[in-house]
């Protein structure tokens, strides 16, 4: 009952429908659990919950105004679970992505804008499909988004990732207007962490593992064009039969694209 009252609340307090649908990041997840407060380990940004549609400017990186507010940066170690809260809920059919980049040797992630490239570790994309076909033939089912709603995702921080201090970019696409030229939107955060040690390193040496460089890596911008598959889509989205996440392949190699949310 007072649930009810709160969410009755929050519409009314919101001006427009649309911006219902709109998300954004504020909250850094390691490892099952919520860390900090919102926007302590995540850049804020000025951008509130309003989707960027240019991938070429410089704020595609990490949000408007990303630079101008330093938050903290929160060690982890390579092989932990990371992941994002979503504020308030992926509103739109479309897709998550996370991307990697490292500051250069002897910057802080908290000093570091993103100029240099760029890895994709994690991708979620549609749904699992539902086998509905009963006369069994080629016909293929639309997509349905594993994304849908979502309020946290999680995904790994492979144990190859080198030490160093990152930016961890957490990337919505909607999809709802991409078969529009230059109106699919994207939501984004960066996070800032500094990977310590692996997890099964034994002292002095390079670990139980090998580190491996993360890659391949692209610059923002110019990751992304506004033509790329996937961020432009051929038919209107309830259409879809087939999708194909923008990007680099993803890393380590061998990472594979998700269909179901890791939700906290
Ligand atoms: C982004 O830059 C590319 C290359 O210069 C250009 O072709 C494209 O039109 C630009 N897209 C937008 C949305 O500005
Ligand atoms: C957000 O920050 C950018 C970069 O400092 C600035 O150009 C822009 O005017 C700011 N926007 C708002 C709404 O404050
Ligand atoms: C869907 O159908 C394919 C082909 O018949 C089958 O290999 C697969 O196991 C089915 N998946 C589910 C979830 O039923
Ligand atoms: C660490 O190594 C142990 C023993 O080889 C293994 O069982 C465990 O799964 C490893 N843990 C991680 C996080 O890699
Ligand atoms: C993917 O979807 C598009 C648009 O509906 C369609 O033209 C194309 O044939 C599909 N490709 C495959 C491999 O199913
Ligand atoms: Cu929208």
């Amino acid at each position: 009952m007072l649930f009810k009252t709160l969410a009755g609340a929050f519409a009314i307090a919101s001006s427009a429908p649309t911006v219902l649908a709109h998300w954004t990041y504020s909250r850094l997840i390691v490892n099952d659990e919520v860390v900090g407060e919102p926007w302590q380990y995540i850049r804020r940004h000025n951008n509130s919950n309003t989707p960027l549609t240019n991938p070429n400017g410089t704020e595609f990186r990490c949000n408007a105004g990303a630079q101008q507010q330093p938050s903290e940066t929160y060690a982890v170690r390579a092989g932990d679970e990371l992941g994002f809260g979503v504020d308030e809920h992926f509103g739109h059919p479309g897709v998550q992505q996370v991307y990697l980049s490292r500051a250069p040797s002897g910057v802080a992630a908290a000093d570091y804008d993103g100029s240099g490239g760029w890895a994709r570790v994690y991708s979620l994309t549609y749904a699992p499909p539902t086998n509905s076909s009963s006369d069994g033939d080629e016909e293929k089912e639309v997509l349905t988004w594993a994304t849908d709603n979502i309020q946290s995702f999680r995904f790994p921080l492979s144990a190859a990732t080198p030490p160093g201090e990152y930016l961890v970019r957490a990337e919505g696409l909607a999809l709802h207007a991409a078969h529009k030229r230059g109106e699919a939107q994207f939501y984004v955060s960066c996070a800032q962490v500094r990977v310590v040690a692996g997890g099964n390193e034994t002292e002095g040496e390079v670990g139980g593992g090998e580190e491996e460089e993360p890659g391949p890596l692209l610059p923002i911008p110019g990751m992304y064009r506004g033509d790329d598959p996937g961020v432009l889509i051929p038919v209107f989205w309830s259409y879809l039969t087939n999708y194909t996440a923008p990007g680099p392949p993803l890393w380590p190699g061998g990472t594979l694209e998700q269909h179901v949310p890791k939700e906290l």
